[in-house]
C-alpha cells in the first residue's frame, strides 16, 4: 500500500461528474493510469449509498495499492477500514475523525488560506489540500486563493500538501512553478475522453 507521504499525484472520484454505476471503472481507470491516492466524494449521496460505493472501491484500489479516502463521512470510513478519511474546516474536525477512525487511518483536512494551514497542522492532519487555486466547478462557491501563497504554505507547513482546484495539463508546469510538489485533480481527468492515459500523462511531469 502507497503511504500518504510518498503521494504526488491524488485523484477523487466525485459523484457530481461520476454516475454510480460509473464509479468501479472510473476508479479502475484512475488507478491504472497511476494516481497515488483515491478520494471517494459524494456530497449529495446517502450514507449508505456512499458505503456501498467506497465497499465498491476497495478491491480496485487495493489491488493497485492506492490508498482509499472517504470524505466526509468518518463513519463510513470506519465502518470499512478505509486507509484514509478527509474533512472539511469545521474546527475540530481532525479530531472527532480520528476519534472514529482510530490511528491506523490517516487524516486530511480542507484549507483554504495560510492560518488554515497552519491551524490544520497544529490539529494533528496527516496532509491538508491547498485551495482551491483556481476558481472552478467542482467547488463553485469558494473564491480561488491563487498561487501566490503556494511557496509560503511549504515553508509553514511539513506535511504534504496537495494544491487543488482547476488543476489540469495546461496549468500545471504554472502550479508547479509556483512551488506545488502534489496536485489533485479531479474534472480534468473525470471528463477525460481516456481517463488512464491522462493520468499517465500528468504524473510523468510531477517530480519525485
Ligand atoms: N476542494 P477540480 S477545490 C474538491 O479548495 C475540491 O478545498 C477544493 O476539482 C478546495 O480539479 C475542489 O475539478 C475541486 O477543480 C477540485
Amino acid at each position: 500500500m502507497k503511504n500518504i507521504q510518498d503521494a504526488r499525484l491524488y485523484g477523487i472520484v466525485d459523484l457530481g461528474y461520476v454516475e454510480p454505476g460509473g464509479v468501479w471503472r472510473m476508479t479502475r481507470s484512475l488507478c491504472e493510469g497511476g494516481v497515488d491516492v483515491l478520494q471517494l466524494r459524494a456530497k449529495k449521496l446517502v450514507k449508505n449509498e456512499v458505503e456501498r460505493l467506497a465497499r465498491l472501491m476497495l478491491p480496485v484500489t487495493r489491488e493497485h495499492g492506492v490508498p482509499l479516502v472517504i470524505n466526509d463521512h468518518v463513519d463510513v470510513a470506519a465502518h470499512v477500514g478505509s486507509e484514509g478519511v478527509h474533512v472539511g474546516q469545521d474546527d475540530d474536525a481532525v479530531a472527532r475523525a480520528r476519534a472514529a477512525v482510530g490511528p491506523s487511518c490517516f487524516v486530511g483536512k480542507s484549507t483554504h488560506s495560510l492560518a488554515q494551514a497552519e491551524n490544520a497542522q497544529a490539529e494533528g492532519a496527516d496532509y491538508i489540500g491547498f485551495g482551491p487555486l483556481y476558481a472552478t466547478g467542482t467547488k463553485p462557491d469558494y473564491v480561488p486563493v491563487g498561487l501566490h501563497d503556494i511557496a509560503e504554505v511549504h515553508r509553514r507547513v511539513w506535511l504534504p500538501v496537495f494544491c487543488i482546484g482547476g488543476v489540469n495539463a495546461a496549468r500545471l508546469d504554472e502550479v508547479l512553478a509556483a512551488g506545488a510538489k502534489r496536485v489533485v485533480v479531479v474534472s480534468a481527468f473525470l471528463l477525460a475522453t481516456d481517463v488512464a492515459e491522462d493520468v499517465r500523462g500528468l504524473k510523468a511531469r510531477l517530480p519525485d
